[in-house]
Formats: structure tokens, sequence, C-alpha cells
């Protein structure tokens, strides 16, 4: 499928054209492949909703479910009310693993530069293509393999940059095919909301609303000196991703960016000595996790969610790579120390990342 490079290319002249792959509910989809009679019924991928009663949250469930309103994090209890019917199932991680890696292995084959972002999506530089009518072409074929092959659908966005193409692939999911041509690409990106833009999150989302900033075209249009009076200078960039302007490339890796662990206590609690213990439990997993992929990590951050919901993480980086439950164990316990409060906590949670190899996937797992 490869093709070569066009001479234009090489001097730079040509768009490029960037394909962005978003699996659709994933850990749902590869159930419901599992267990056809899952098809067509709203399920839900999460903590036991014990009746109402569960405590954890939903990882992801099926777009059945999504009619009733249930999304990815929402407390599972939540999801239980508005629809008690829903099959709940525990997550199988190792399940989701292996697919994962079954559709980076066909991405791969295409020859294309290739960067996995998460356990489900990927970019592809395919401006070898030429043109976006060819990409598109490939593009058809790429969801088609995908479905015979693991009999799975996503949702694929092609345009000349990565934010462009990410954002485009959720435009028709699941199973769209969204195309962004160069001239198109600053009245797409005009009515979408900031939020979509990677990287501005719920916080910066509030800020900006609060400047009246709620589309991308309203970002285009404001004051640069009052952004960066606000945002510091990383608003310039953010202003020039608003306008169509993004140079960031596909950058091949394929690998793992963190191995997570969650776990959501049955009552909310601030008794140090239950704390603590469930901080060794984290830490033990996810050094296992981390052992099983073969690699060693540098940054250790301890997640605390506290009763409403408020949550706080803190990191560390440590001097040297490692795999050591002790070290990891040590560092966490340090990391709650700083931040708890006193208040009741409801969840803890532990993330290893800053990876000396690459060679796996993001993984979390809350139990
Ligand atoms: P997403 O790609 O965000 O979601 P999705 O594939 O389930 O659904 P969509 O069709 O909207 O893309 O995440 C990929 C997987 O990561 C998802 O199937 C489950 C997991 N996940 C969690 O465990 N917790 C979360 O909060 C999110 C967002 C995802
Ligand atoms: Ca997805």
């Amino acid at each position: 499928m490869n093709k070569g490079l066009e001479p234009d290319i090489i001097q730079g002249t040509s768009p490029r054209i960037i394909l962005h792959l978003d699996m659709d509910s994933f850990y749902a989809s590869v159930e419901m492949r599992e267990r056809p009679e899952l098809r067509g019924k709203p399920v839900v991928i999460g903590a036991d909703p014990k009746q109402g009663k569960g405590r954890g949250v939903v990882a992801t469930c099926s777009y059945e479910a999504r009619a009733f309103g249930i999304r990815s994090a929402m407390p599972i209890s939540q999801a239980f009310v508005l629809c008690p019917h829903a099959v709940f199932l525990p997550p199988d991680f190792s399940l989701y693993v292996k697919a994962s890696a079954d559709l980076m292995a066909i991405l791969k084959a295409c020859g294309f530069p290739l960067e996995q972002v998460s356990i489900d999506e990927a970019f592809l530089d395919v401006s070898q293509l030429g043109t976006f009518p060819a990409a598109t072409k490939f593009a058809v074929q790429i969801k088609e393999t995908i479905l015979t092959h693991l009999r799975l659908t996503c949702s694929i966005g092609l345009a000349p940059t990565k934010v462009a193409a990410k954002i485009a692939s959720d435009v028709h999911k699941p199973g769209g095919l969204t195309v962004v041509e160069p001239e198109n690409l600053v009245s797409f990106l005009a009515p979408m909301a900031v939020r979509k833009i990677p990287g501005i999150g719920k916080k910066s989302e509030t800020e900006l609303f609060e400047m009246g900033i709620r589309t991308i075209e309203d970002l285009v249009t404001y004051d640069i000196q009052v952004l960066i009076a606000r945002f510091g200078r990383s608003a310039i960039a953010l202003q020039e991703i608003a306008s169509g302007i993004d140079r960031s490339e596909v950058k091949e890796r394929d690998g793992v960016k963190s191995v997570s662990r969650e776990m959501t206590f049955a009552e909310d609690t601030c008794d140090e000595q239950l704390l603590a213990a469930t901080i060794d439990a984290l830490a033990d997993d996810v050094c296992r996790n981390l052992s099983d992929a073969s690699l060693y990590c540098r940054t250790v951050t301890v997640k605390v969610r506290y009763e409403g919901f408020v949550t706080q993480t803190k990191a560390r980086t440590l001097p040297h790579f490692t795999g050591d439950p002790a070290i990891v164990r040590r560092c966490a316990h340090s990391l709650l120390r700083d931040i708890f409060d006193g208040r009741k906590i409801r969840l803890l949670g532990i993330r290893l990342s800053s990876f000396d190899t690459q060679d796996a996937r993001q993984m979390t797992l809350e139990v």
C-alpha cells in the first residue's frame, strides 16, 4: 500500500494527509464480539452496579446504552438508575489488550508512519498517498479490513493536521468516515466546541467560557494579548491550532504511555491503615502489570478522589527507572501524604509512566 514519496511532498509543498482511527465503544464492542447474544443490547463495562449501590464507575458502554444517557466515567450507580436492565460486565482487560495488539498489527502492516495514542486509537501519516480521494479510498479499505479480520468497527478522520483528524474521527461515530480537505479546514474547525481541542479539559473550558469563548472560531478571533495574559505563552499555540495551524507530526511509536490501577472503597474512608494497605496493593498490582509488559518506569502518580468526586493527582519523577514494588510503594505513600487533607476518600489510584521501553498499551483498570 505504501507508494513512496512524491517529489512535491519531499519539498513540503503538498498538504499533509493525517488519518486518525478510533475504535467504537471499544471494550463493549470486544465483549459483544465474543458474546453475540449481547448484540443490539445496552452493555455497560465497569464496576459491579450492585443493584444501584455499586460505587465504581463506567469504563465504557455500547451505543445502545448511550441512548439511555450512560457515559464513560459516570458512577455505575447512576448508570444503573438510567438503565437497570442493561447488561453490566466487569472489564476483561487481557481481552482488550489482545484486540488492541491485533488492531495495531493491521495498522502497522500498512507501512505508513504510525503513532498509537491509546489502547484503541492511532494516527497514520498517509501523505504518501498524494491526494485526499486516494486517502479516502484507503480509509474505506482499512475499515473493511478491521471489520473482516477483527469483527469490530471504527471511526476515521482524515485531515491536513493531527488535531483536525482527531476531531473529525469523532464527528460521525460509530462507524464514521469524515474527510476534511485543506480548503475546508478552517470552516470545519470554526463551529466546534473549544473542548474538542485535545488538551483543553474541563478547567480550561470553564475559564474560556467565562471569557465568552465557546467555539474554536471564538478562540481564533479573540485578542491574543488577553489570551496570553490569562494562559501564558501557550495561548499562541492554542490560537494557531484553532486557526488550523498544527505542525505536530505523527511520531512513530507504538506503546504504552501509562499503566494504572484504581480502587473505589465500599465506603468513603479516611482510615489511614486502610489507605496505606490499599496503596500497597495498588503499587504491587501496577508493578505486576509493568513486569508483564517488560517495562520500567520513572514517574509515579497518585490519584485521590474525595467524597463528592473532587479529584486530585500528584506525580513524582524518580531519579532512576524502576519496576521495584517497594520503591513504588514508598513513593506512592509519600505522594498520598502530600495530598491527603483529612477528608474522606472515595477512590485511590496509582499510575506509572515515563517508560524506558515502549512496548505495550495504555492500561487503566478500576476494581
Ligand atoms: P474511548 O475511545 O474514549 O471510548 P470508546 O472506545 O469506549 O467509545 P467511542 O466509540 O466513543 O470511542 O476509550 C477507549 C476505551 O478506554 C474504552 O472502551 C474503555 C476505556 N476507558 C475507560 O476505561 N475509562 C474512561 O473513562 C474512558 C473514556 C475510556
Ligand atoms: Ca474509541
